[in-house]
């Protein structure tokens, strides 16, 4: 399978993120990326490739125009707010929430940077959007590869994407690089296209992206919103609106649950993008389902994710793997690439 990869993903470094009070070390550091493009030299897995490049044009199709704008000066503007801010990572301090406006832009940076957020968990540093732009470049380049004939393609990116909507970033989470996967695919033509996210949260993002629409059909399986991030989403009555009615499934767990129960859902969500139709997958690809992850809750063990990518390849369709989360950095590369093998050995 072919990987690509870029190392500006590293540009992206956040010191802290706020949790419980406190400012902590951040869970979303660059060693976790290197540790999976380690495993798969090590292993001998396939081609790295660096990405194309690309224009924003990719991207402001799932994203609001004034968001990337917002994002693309954001760390100048944090900077110009006080010059001892270049030290410190820019977080949001103000959300409009219910009864506020959300259709204003004010002047204020601050307000505009809660106006495009939904917490106090994702730093914003002075790499973020270049790290983000070229992550998004990996999935629009994985994207292209399986539209020239590969079986399949891993866009080894970071940060992750699937929390990210398409005006508002959070959940570590800036573009949304599984959605501007699964558009990009419906752009070269495949009529639809299913996003499965594997991840332990829930996909809250690519959720509200396609939530409308019949042509993209969304399935998670995850953490119940109930006690796990991002909790004000992924319930299991969330099936979607308008056109989109039926085209989205979550299936929440329990924390706590074991393979053989998450297996099950994969199972569910699998025959439910069977019946879609789909054409082309996107795999949100989220290894913090394991059960050493440091923030997550589900039992999972390291050889359960070459079961998982072989359930993956029983679907038989052509399939783009985006990186999401997963925090056990000794481990991440391990059941990364354990998932891809799994993909790669079912022929
Ligand atoms: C991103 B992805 C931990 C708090 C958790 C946000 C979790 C985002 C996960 N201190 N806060 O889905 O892996
Ligand atoms: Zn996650």
């Amino acid at each position: 399978m072919i990987t690509i990869y870029n190392h500006h993903h590293a540009l992206h470094h956040g010191k802290v993120e706020m949790f419980r009070g406190e400012l902590v070390p951040c869970f979303e550091i660059p060693a976790r990326a290197d540790y999976v493009l380690q495993e798969l030299e090590r292993r001998n897995f396939g081609p790295v490739q660096a990405p194309s490049e690309f224009g924003n044009e990719a991207i402001t199709r799932v994203h609001a125009r004034r968001y990337v704008d917002f994002l693309a000066g954001a760390w100048d503007e944090w900077v110009a707010l006080d010059p001892a801010n270049a030290q410190r990572d820019a977080f949001p301090s103000y959300w409009p929430i219910r009864t506020f406006r959300s259709d204003v832009l004010p002047a204020s940076f601050p307000a505009r940077m809660g106006l495009f957020s939904y917490d106090a968990g994702s730093p914003l540093t002075s790499g973020t959007w270049q790290a983000a732009r070229a992550g998004a470049c990996c999935a629009l380049t994985a994207v292209q590869r399986v539209n020239a004939g590969a079986r399949s393609a891993f866009a080894l990116t970071r940060p992750p994407g699937h929390h990210a909507g398409a005006d508002f970033f959070g959940g570590y989470c800036f573009l949304n690089n599984a959605a501007i996967a699964a558009q990009a695919l419906r752009d070269a033509g495949a009529a639809r296209v299913a996003v499965l996210d594997v991840d332990f949260h829930h996909g809250n993002g690519t959720q509200a992206i396609f939530y409308d629409r019949s042509d993209v059909f969304f399935a998670s399986l995850h953490g119940d919103p109930h006690t796990e991030y991002p909790y004000y989403l992924g319930y299991a009555d969330e099936q979607g609106e308008g056109a989109g009615l039926g085209a989205n499934l979550n299936l929440p767990l329990p924390r706590g649950s074991d393979f053989a129960r998450w297996r099950e859902a994969l199972a569910r969500a699998l025959a439910a993008i069977a019946s879609f139709g789909a054409e082309a997958l996107v795999v949100s690809l989220g290894v913090d389902t394991f059960a050493g992850d440091p923030i997550s809750g589900f039992r999972l063990q390291s050889a359960d994710f070459v079961q998982v990518g072989a359930d993956l390849a029983a679907a038989g369709l052509p399939t783009v793997f985006v990186f999401e989360g997963g925090y056990a950095v000794a481990e991440v590369g391990i059941n990364t690439v354990n998932v891809l093998e799994g993909f790669a050995q079912r022929g």
